[in-house]
């Protein structure tokens, strides 16, 4: 009969507990056992006193020699003679093993030790569904939704996509030159921000994370403010055309409950708005956008979290990031519906946000969307993805990205050509060009300027801090 392993593990996890942390504080008081004196091992000592613990045969019972014996000892970290080798007269010495007490209830057990229970009832069922129009391969799945049909009506979202993404480039160049900082692009999620902008109000509030360009660029932020905010200029932020839209939140899912305390101002004055905060895969990991959705839930506001899924948080890639199969049940957690959306079909994408931002807008309260997507570029300008990500895998991602399918489904049925694309193309170059022309011909702020953006009255410490900056400058 062989040992119980359960009793080898507790036996074992007792010694190596009791040599590692040997200044926590244990059941019984540390000794050095004296045989000569009449003391038995600690083992013995334990099961004698009747631990519960099980018993083991006593042939089978080590004897103790202070030692511990080499299929117990962990794996050697500090070999002798190793700078943090530890000496006989420094080693803490071994304490007896806690006495473990298995404490059972016996009304719950059958005597055969299997667990009785009344049948269980299922008091919630929950599901997930998700939503696509058009597919990879730029054929629709099914007929379009209303907003979608009749001729052309795709081509602003298709411009949106494609100067979000002239925009990218642009900028990545600049940086890649040393004339802007560093930049997070957004290559591969344009459906994303342009499905989110194009079911907005003007008079909504957008409340971005860093890689939200495309939403900004289609809710009317320029690229010129765009330019300078990536540049250091704060300028960038204080945008001419959705003035009430928030900057970009760099802290991650931080600006959620901004966005929760945004609907909740909109509730109370009972305008006819909404929030939309955009956040990453990894953001839905943090408190903070649990607390937004719970309390958006709770009050019922006018505010729509949209995941941008695109797999990766910087190198961690979305399967460490949590064990939920989909992003968008974490909204079960809430009490508030969750659905996910191919986040590279930039008409589901639309739908699904009309239909969650009018629920909003009706009082139908939050509504968190997944759209699921792929980070095709670096995280930022100063990552190398190369380095945690397989080549193979991100080639094939590009076969799935927004703007060649929404292109191949205008080509097949919407009469867009080859002219129109150049047209397009060139427009958009020029449009870029010029307001990175502006960027770098704008003059910097002056060095205390840092200090304006954030308070309507200035602390004194940094008031303080502000002039001497300023004296430093001059
Ligand atoms: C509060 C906070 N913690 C950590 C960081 C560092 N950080 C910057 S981006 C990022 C990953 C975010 O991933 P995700 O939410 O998926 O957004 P993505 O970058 O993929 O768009 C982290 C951890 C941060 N900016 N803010
Ligand atoms: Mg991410």
């Amino acid at each position: 009969m062989s040992e119980n392993p359960h009793t080898v593990a507790r036996r074992r996890g007792g010694r190596e507990r009791g040599r590692s942390t040997g200044s926590r504080p244990g059941p019984e008081p540390a000794r050095t056992p004296d045989p000569a004196a009449g003391d038995a091992a600690p083992h013995a000592e334990t099961r004698r006193r009747g631990s519960g613990v099980g018993s083991f045969p006593a042939s089978r019972t080590p004897a103790w020699t202070g030692a511990i014996p080499a299929d117990v000892r962990p794996p050697a970290q500090n070999p002798p003679g190793s700078p943090n080798a530890r000496s006989a007269s420094t080693r803490t010495p071994l304490r007896p093993a806690p006495r473990y007490v298995r404490r059972t209830n016996p009304t719950s057990r059958h005597p055969s030790g299997t667990l009785e229970r009344p049948p269980a009832q299922v008091v919630a069922r929950f599901e997930i569904r998700s939503v696509r129009w058009i597919g990879p391969d730029g054929h629709a799945v099914s007929p379009l939704p209303p907003f979608a049909r009749g001729p052309h009506a795709l081509v602003p979202l298709y411009t949106a996509m494609v100067r979000a993404r002239t925009f990218d480039r642009k900028a990545v160049a600049l940086q890649r030159t040393g004339r802007l900082g560093t930049y997070p692009p957004l290559v591969g999620e344009e459906a994303v921000g342009v499905g989110v902008a194009f079911a907005m109000d003007p008079a909504d509030v957008l409340v971005p994370a860093y890689r939200d360009q495309a939403a900004q660029l289609s809710r009317g932020v320029t690229p010129l403010e765009l330019f300078l905010y990536w540049g250091g200029d704060e300028r960038g932020s204080d945008f001419a055309g959705p003035r009430r839209d928030f900057p970009v939140s760099i802290p991650v899912a931080s600006h959620a409950p901004h966005a929760a305390g945004v609907a909740l101002a909109m509730k109370i004055r009972r305008e006819p708005r909404v929030a939309v905060c955009l956040l990453g895969d990894g953001a839905t990991s943090k408190g903070d956008f649990y607390e937004a959705m719970n309390v958006a839930g709770v009050m019922r506001l006018p505010v729509v979290f949209v995941v941008a899924n695109n797999q990766w948080a910087i190198s961690v890639p979305r399967t460490a990031q949590t064990r939920a199969e989909t992003i968008a049940q974490k909204a079960i957690s809430a009490g508030i519906p969750g659905v996910q959306v191919d986040g590279n079909d930039v008409v589901a994408l639309t739908q699904v946000m009309r239909e969650a931002v009018g629920t909003a807008r009706d009082g139908g309260g939050p509504t968190l969307v997944e759209a699921l997507t792929y980070r095709l570029g670096d995280h930022t300008t100063v990552d190398d993805a190369r380095r945690y990500r397989p080549d193979a895998e991100v080639s094939a991602r590009w076969a799935e990205e927004p703007i060649a399918r929404l292109r191949e489904y205008l080509v097949t049925c919407d009469g867009w050509g080859r002219d129109s694309e150049e047209t397009l193309l060139r427009d958009l170059a020029a449009e870029i060009d010029a307001a990175a022309e502006r960027f770098l011909a704008s003059a910097p702020e002056p060095a205390g300027a840092m200090f304006e953006h954030l308070y309507a009255v200035l602390p004194d410490e940094l008031g303080e801090q502000r002039t001497a900056v300023e004296a430093a400058a001059r």
